[in-house]
């Protein structure tokens, strides 16, 4: 099991997987940070995808085809907004986590890549997310039969990355 869950640094929309994940708002209709880069690389196919899913609540996710990205498909996902930790984010955390692998699975995915859920923008503390997603993504991939062969987290810089190491170990 252990040996499916993997962290790299890099820029995830050059990632040569079945599905990259985004970090999305509740419009689906693009944004900033890693939301900002996935559009621009998957071009505007993306975007009126999008358009048609009409949003998407917090903590669940929605897929599109990838478009002019090397990743097939693209699981939209919405983090939440960091307010303390006492209004339920870490449960809306883990739920994106959960719900991205299980349209993953739905959808004949066998490698995966998920940036920092609600790290950027939306302010979840680092160390916190990086241990949430990973006790989160060993319960789904321990808990039930799937195809995953591989799930990547990805790093945009070193100290992302390191926490994810450390979070691993
Ligand atoms: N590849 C991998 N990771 C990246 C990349 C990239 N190309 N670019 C940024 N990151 P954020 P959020 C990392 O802010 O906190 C958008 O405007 C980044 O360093 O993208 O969930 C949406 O539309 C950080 O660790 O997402 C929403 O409005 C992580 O990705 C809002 O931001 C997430 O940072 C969502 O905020």
């Amino acid at each position: 099991m252990e040996d499916l869950l993997r962290c790299v640094q890099g820029d995830i929309t050059g990632m040569e997987v079945d599905a990259i994940v985004n970090a999305a708002n509740n419009s689906l209709l693009g944004g900033g940070g890693v939301d900002g880069a996935i559009h621009r690389a998957a071009g505007p196919g993306l975007l009126a995808a999008c358009r048609l899913l009409g949003g998407c609540p917090t903590g669940e996710a929605r897929l599109t085809d990838g478009y002019l990205l090397p990743a097939r498909y693209v699981i939209h996902t919405v983090g939440p907004v960091w307010q303390g930790g006492g209004e339920g984010e870490p449960e809306l955390l883990a739920a994106c986590y959960r719900n991205s692998l299980e349209l993953a699975a739905r959808h004949g995915v066998a490698s995966i890549a998920f940036p920092a859920i609600s790290c950027g923008v939306y302010g979840y503390p680092l160390e916190a997310a990086c241990v949430l997603a990973i006790g989160e993504l060993r319960a789904w991939l321990s808990g039930r039969p799937h195809g995953l062969r591989e799930v990547r987290l990805v790093a945009f810089d070193a100290r992302a990355l390191d926490a994810y190491r450390r979070a691993l170990s």
